[in-house]
């Protein structure tokens, strides 16, 4: 039943873990949704019939009795408290409680900016180098120390996101300039790039392939152009060579 509503709705392809529970609520809200849309329609056709000027020739001041719309709008309010009790909030205590640990992850670093998506990888230590806000230049948009050893082997990218299957992704988020708002539909995951937050997400993707990542906050006039970001998903092997090829360093690809 869900998976023929997701053809119905159009709901694009999902490949990570907790997507599904994502959207199950969707279907709700359109079940709910649908169920409100021919309601009122039905209502207004029964209202253009019933108050029709020659059906009611004199104004009539005393109006409703029946208490048929308050328990309508009761039971409404019942179904939204449920959507929002029972799906939505379990669904968002999961994402925030279940925070997976560094060390089963990957974490990449995610800058937004006018109009580009940079990411940042630990490198082979697996240590992030400092960062500061001072450094932070055209070519060094994480604003890495440069007397930071650690920071030497760090590995920068742009519009380029890399992961494992079935292994948790973590991604700190912010911005540059203005608000973006870093978003993988096949992941399910949104979440705004504030000039001075850093904003942690996590998601587990499910399924190797290529998934676009996109801008979902209008930034400005190059706002499109920031949904040239592709995310690979792709075996541990894969991504292990993949990072051994990378040229290191704190400003690396931005030379
Ligand atoms: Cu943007």
């Amino acid at each position: 039943m869900i998976d023929q509503f997701k053809k119905l709705l159009g709901i694009p392809p999902l490949a990570s873990e907790h997507g599904h529970d994502v959207d199950v609520l969707i279907i709700y809200i359109h079940w709910l949704m649908i169920a409100l849309f021919v309601g009122w329609i039905a209502y207004f056709a029964y209202a253009l019939f019933r108050f029709h000027q020659k059906r009611n020739p004199k104004a009539d001041y005393i109006g409703v009795k029946s208490h048929a719309s308050s328990y309508i709008e009761l039971i409404v309010a019942g179904v939204e408290a449920v959507l929002l009790i029972f799906f939505a909030i379990p669904l968002w205590a999961k994402a925030v409680e279940k925070f997976p640990t560094e060390a089963e992850s990957i974490t990449v670093q995610v800058v937004g900016q006018q109009f580009q998506w940079n990411m940042r990888y630990a490198g082979k230590d697996g240590v992030f180098g400092k960062q500061e806000m001072r450094f932070v230049t055209g070519n060094n948009p994480f604003g890495v120390s440069p007397d930071d050893a650690n920071g030497k082997d760090d590995v920068q990218l742009m519009e380029e996101m890399h992961a494992v299957v079935n292994k948790p992704v973590i991604v700190y988020v912010s911005s540059k300039d203005v608000i973006h708002s870093f978003k993988i539909i096949a992941m399910r995951v949104t979440q705004d790039a504030i000039p001075g937050l850093r904003i942690p997400l996590h998601f587990t993707p499910n399924k190797e392939g290529r998934y676009q990542i996109n801008c979902a906050q209008l930034c400005g006039s190059g706002h499109a152009t920031m949904s040239r970001g592709t995310l690979i998903v792709e075996s541990q092997a894969a991504f292990d060579e993949w990072l051994s090829k990378q040229t290191p360093g704190s400003t690396g690809g931005f030379e």
